[in-house]
């Protein structure tokens, strides 16, 4: 693992909430660190190989001249976005904007902020019990790859499921699929409940039969525990529908929570269940 930086980039471009600032260009100062594994590219002396930081400067400059924003997070956050769709290998990026000339009644060197954004591999089971169960997993797979920030790796079989949980009355469709994101969890779940939406899903009884259900089985190895949010998913080590699919495309991946292999999770659970 190495790190890539480069070091306050000047650019007099127009940002800011105020008019006048939207039309007098002033100065910026971009700065970036891009994590990524460059040994091989060091090996070889290899440039297309590693984060080439003549291109990181290339895209932090069209992002702060082909956009006007007020706040420096946006323009922060588009650079970090861009960086990380550029270089497939990167697995982070930290983008600081300083902003010297900020017009503000104060004596100060600058005003800046940072942002981090890591690339994750995150696990989703899938479900669907009402309508054509198929292409409404098929719909969640391709608006899931559509979404800025999300990639589609992987998807299992679909697997027909017993409804479980004794509301819902209707067989399941039940799938598992891997995606690589650098969208932090709330964000995810934000674009989930999106997409969830798109494919009719009608939020009536928890548990009851549904469209499209998406949920948020494993964000990396990362433990959430917030209202609203609970990763790895509470109760996903009682689901066969999940631990099957789930066991298809990632069996050897450790639950970061209990220490165990999603395959001896699934061999515990019992297959007929
Ligand atoms: N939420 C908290 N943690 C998460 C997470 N890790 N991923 C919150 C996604 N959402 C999470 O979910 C309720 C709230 O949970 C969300 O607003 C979110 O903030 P929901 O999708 O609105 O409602 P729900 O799906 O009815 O509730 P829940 O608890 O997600 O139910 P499940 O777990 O999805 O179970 N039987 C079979 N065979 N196959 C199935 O797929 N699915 C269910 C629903 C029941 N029986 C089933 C299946
Ligand atoms: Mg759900």
């Amino acid at each position: 693992m190495g790190k890539v930086f480069v070091r306050k980039l000047v650019i007099k471009t127009c940002h800011g909430v105020n008019d006048f600032e939207k039309r007098q260009p002033q100065r910026f100062e971009f700065s970036a660190e891009v994590g990524c594994d460059f040994y091989e590219a060091a090996k070889n002396d290899e440039i297309s190989q590693t984060v080439n930081y003549s291109t990181v400067c290339k895209i932090m400059t069209a992002v702060a001249t082909q956009n006007v924003f007020n706040l420096i997070e946006t323009l922060a956050c588009r650079c970090c976005e861009a960086i990380l769709e550029n270089f497939p290998q990167a697995e982070y990026a930290v983008v600081r904007v300083d902003k010297p000339q900020a017009p503000i009644k104060a004596k100060f060197k600058t005003v800046s902020c940072e942002v981090c954004l890591r690339r994750e591999k995150v696990y989703l089971s899938l479900g669907s019990s009402m309508g054509d169960k198929k292409a409404y997993l098929d719909f969640a797979v391709k608006a899931l790859n559509a979404t800025r920030g999300i990639a589609v790796k992987k998807v299992s079989s679909y697997l027909e499921t017993a409804p479980y949980g004794g509301v819902a009355k209707n067989t399941f469709l039940n799938a598992c699929a891997e995606i690589e994101t650098y969208l932090p969890p709330r964000a995810l779940l934000g674009e989930i409940h999106r997409i969830e939406a798109e494919g009719e899903r009608i939020r009536a009884l928890r548990w009851d039969d549904r469209t499209l259900d998406i949920d948020i089985i494993f964000y990396g190895r990362q433990i959430i525990c917030e209202d609203g949010l609970t990763v790895p998913h509470a109760d996903y080590k009682n689901r066969a529908f999940v631990l099957g699919p789930l066991s298809e495309i990632a069996p050897d991946f450790i639950c970061p929570a209990c220490g165990e292999k999603i395959l001896d999770l699934y061999k515990k659970l019992g297959a007929d269940k």
